[in-house]
């Protein structure tokens, strides 16, 4: 097995992280500078990195010598550098923490250490508010309320939670890693990440094998470890380079795995009506497992048993939210055939070079096919998206013809004929009617003009429904994860009218979006309209997202037969017009 390896933002942050310690150290300025040039250079750069280190060419960039690509390639091909680890050895690692403070340098961060024994945060903390930072040379009253401000805006960028999208390629490896630790039985991540939360505080993981020690010996010692928190006899606790992550991994005997999982799963409000249900039938369900009150174990293979047990349908970890599940459960109301994956045939909305994609038409469709998809919508931006190289009306003809010979070079695949065309502040869509209607898929987003009040907003989106080319409304609130508030908008009239209509709703699976959201999604299904999950694919290692938009139209409940990208692409096309035409 190769070794995971770490990319170059991963790379970058090491490297970034060495200038602080060699800082600390008290090393000349220049040798720390070439750190973070370095760092700079590997961000900035447009070749694949792996593929520099293979081919021995790091010292091609410009400000990387020797040195330095010998570092660069260890970490790229070991995911460690025995430099760095040797480094952390000497300084504690929450200097670096305090590094990160307004107003702190090298100098005085070494201060705290030696005279005052600060090694974290939270010991500054406590130093500041106990007055005896004032008392070190160079400090003072002053400095120390500084210090405390600035304390306060770093716990609240650090205890931020993270976006699925952005942890999920860091699980996946450890639970590759885990897997592969002779004796494992089976690894599984619980928590918030299984139930495919849109944002995640930590990462817990579960694992069952007769001895835990090898699997928690193989977090600790994982590429990629920043930190080990703690480790015991059944738990390790590490945290994680990439994103500052918190990772648990609890190992168990193989018989306790499933109740442990159902337990450490959660979510919490779901697991605790269990027990409730549990000991209305004489049953003590714990992560221990599920007994009887004489206390005899009942055998609990898989999760599935515990539900059987209850007389309830199985709850996929999805729907563990406590939101009507367990009543619709109990009453065998539970859809059994929600969306997977494997069931999407085409994807409904990517960008390429036409727009501001990242790849051509053919790299985008040889991508998707080589993930098992049949088809393909493209769908540029629209002309008034000018600061994203939105196409002209005559664009569109020349884009067609690329599109019909990318066609005939790619047995198999289908690139369909789209757009995302913006709905413009009045409603109206950005393109003549008689273009729209050579389209084989209309997207229309709102893309400009957020600023809106709710009856402006909703007002533009219904009037942009009376347009009868538009099938499918895209990114329908506009939100960004941590980065912009949905615009206000009446959901339920919206959806309401899309109901009437026979518009389609996107749900868009950029980890930053997820929009509509789960919560939308049900209102959406309990109204018949009918949905699209989709990529929003700017370049290739986008298409990647679809996971996140399915697992979103799984947490609001929808089925397959709500999902219109499940059909073939002839089909899926009639759909889109047939339920317009109805309408
Ligand atoms: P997060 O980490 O905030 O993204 O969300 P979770 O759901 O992963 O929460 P976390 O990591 O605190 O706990 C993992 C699971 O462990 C949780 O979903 C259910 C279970 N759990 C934690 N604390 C309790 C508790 O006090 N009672 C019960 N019944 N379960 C708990
Ligand atoms: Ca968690
Ligand atoms: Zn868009």
């Amino acid at each position: 097995m190769n070794p995971p390896s770490l990319d170059k933002a991963a790379v970058a942050k090491i490297l970034r992280e060495l200038s602080l310690l060699l800082q600390l150290k008290g090393e000349n300025a220049f040798k720390v500078r070439a750190y973070d040039t370095a760092a700079d250079r590997l961000l900035g750069m447009t070749q694949d990195l792996g593929l520099l280190v293979r081919e021995g060419r790091l010292q091609e960039l410009p400000g990387i010598g020797q040195g330095l690509a010998e570092k660069i390639s260890e970490l790229v091909t070991t995911g460690k550098l025995a430099f760095h680890e040797e480094l952390k050895a000497e300084l504690p690692a929450g200097l670096l923490d305090i590094l990160q403070l307004p107003d702190m340098g090298p100098k005085k961060a070494m201060a705290l250490w030696k005279e005052l024994q600060v090694c974290t945060v939270a010991d500054l903390e406590k130093a500041c508010r106990d007055g005896r930072v004032r008392q070190l040379k160079g400090f003072g009253a002053k400095s120390e309320a500084k210090i405390l401000e600035g304390i306060a805006v770093h716990q609240r960028v650090h205890g931020k939670r993270k976006l699925l999208g952005d942890v999920l390629p860091t699980v996946e490896s450890l639970l590759e890693l885990l897997r592969a630790v002779p004796g494992v039985v089976r690894v599984c991540p619980a928590g918030s990440v299984r139930r495919r939360a849109e944002t995640v505080a930590d990462v817990d993981l579960l694992a069952s094998a007769p001895q835990a020690e090898p699997a928690l010996a193989a977090l600790a010692n994982a590429p990629g470890v920043a930190v080990l928190i703690g480790k015991g006899e059944s738990k390790c606790s590490v945290r994680m380079h990439a994103e500052d992550l918190q990772v648990d991994l609890r190992v168990l005997p193989d018989e306790d795995f499933a109740t442990a999982l159902h337990h450490f799963t959660g979510s919490k409000a779901h697991h605790v009506r269990l027990r409730g249900i549990g000991q209305d039938q004489g049953y003590k369900i714990s992560e221990w497992g599920v007994h009887r009150a004489d206390g005899t174990k009942l055998p609990i293979h898989d999760e599935a048993d515990i539900y059987k047990l209850l007389g309830m349908q199985y709850v996929p970890p999805e729907l563990r939210e406590d939101t009507g599940e367990i009543e619709a459960a109990l009453e065998g109301r539970l859809p059994e055939d929600l969306i997977t994956l494997e069931e999407v045939r085409g994807l409904v909305h990517s960008h390429s070079t036409w727009s501001d994609g990242k790849n051509s038409l053919e790299e985008m469709a040889r991508a998707a096919q080589a993930m098992g998809l049949q088809y393909l919508t493209v769908t540029e931006h629209s002309q008034a998206a000018i600061y994203a190289g939105g196409l002209k009306e005559d664009d569109l003809k020349r884009q067609w013809e690329e599109i019909d010979r990318v066609n005939e070079k790619v047995p198999g695949f289908r690139l369909l004929k789209g757009i995302e065309v913006d709905i413009l502040e009045s409603g109206a869509l950005d393109y003549r009617d008689s273009v729209l209607e050579k389209l084989e898929v209309v997207i229309a987003s709102v893309h400009v003009r957020h600023g809106m009040n709710e009856e402006q907003m909703t007002r533009r989106m219904l009037s942009a429904m009376d347009n009868p080319f538009l099938n499918i409304i895209g990114h329908p609130t506009g939100r960004l994860i941590h980065e912009r508030d949905p615009y206000p908008l009446h959901m339920e009239a919206v959806l309401d009218r899309a109901a009437e209509r026979g518009v389609v709703m996107e749900v868009n699976g950029k980890p930053a979006r997820l929009d509509l959201k789960a919560e939308h999604v049900r209102l959406a299904v309990q109204r018949g309209v009918k949905l699209v999950v989709s990529a929003d694919a700017h370049k290739i290692q986008d298409l990647h997202h679809l996971p996140f938009a399915v697992a979103t139209a799984r947490r609001g409940w929808a089925r397959r037969g709500d999902v219109l990208n499940t059909l073939p692409a002839d089909r899926f096309i009639a759909a889109l017009k047939a339920a317009r035409q109805r309408a």
